[in-house]
């Protein structure tokens, strides 16, 4: 067991029972000119998620961690989209419209797809899901109990919505998360400092927080000795 300081107490896990998460790192929501700039939001503030979660996937790799990568997105006709989804929002701009970088939140489309830094390496898991949780609709868990794991660092994009709906998921099903404060990002400052501060509330009801380089740095020397 290895454990790191977090929010609100320290986190103890194991590598080999724990997977990295990187939750919806999505051109559409992440690439200035896709989806989410063009409803009127600043992607930079996802953009620097990107730099230190690159870190963590090249150091989580490198330990020999297992790497999950989900994405948001339906099949092309839609027919797993619920009309409360596709009705909501921008009217000119919905799920299955065109965008500036192919139809939104459709799965093989250029925008529904993970950036390039973070591309999933040939045998990581990718979870295409319908939802805003990484369980609901997925195989997920039984992927996860197929490989043992019990905990997840979980990563990625945005803080208020598909993390924390996957992070409320997890803890439901009794993983234990820590979420990594400075690779998960919201458009909005505010619900970036309250999301991550609602994860370790109350002697961490949902989960625990950490900045990368407490992980890193507990990781590093399990990289040298394997
Ligand atoms: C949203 C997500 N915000 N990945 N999706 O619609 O958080």
């Amino acid at each position: 067991m290895i454990t790191i300081p977090a929010d609100p107490y320290p986190f103890a896990f194991d590598p080999a029972s724990t997977a990295l998460v990187l939750i919806d790192m999505q051109r559409d929501f992440v690439e200035p000119g896709g989806f989410g700039e063009t409803l009127g939001n600043d992607v930079s503030l996802l953009q620097s998620v990107v730099p230190p979660l690159k870190n963590v996937l090249d150091t989580a790799r490198a330990v020999g961690m297992t790497v999950i990568h989900t994405r948001e997105g339906h099949v092309p006709d839609l027919s797993d989209c619920p009309p409360a989804k596709l009705n909501r929002g921008e009217p000119s701009l919905r799920i299955g419209d065109p965008g500036p970088k192919g139809r939104i939140l459709v799965r093989g489309e250029f925008g529904h797809d993970i950036v390039d830094e973070l591309a999933p390496l040939p045998g990581e898991l990718v979870i295409d899901k319908p939802g805003k949780g990484s369980f609901h609709a997925t195989n997920l868990q039984a992927e996860l109990t197929e490989r043992g794991i019990s905990r997840l660092v979980v990563t990625g994009v945005t803080t208020e919505v598909c993390v924390h709906t996957t992070v409320r998921e997890a803890n439901d099903r009794g993983y234990e998360c820590l979420v990594l404060s400075d690779c998960t990002g919201s458009y909005f400052p505010e619900f970036q400092r309250v999301g991550l501060a609602m994860i370790a509330a109350q002697g961490a009801i949902f989960g625990w927080v950490a900045p990368s380089d407490a992980l890193i740095t507990a990781l590093v020397p399990q990289e040298v000795a394997s």
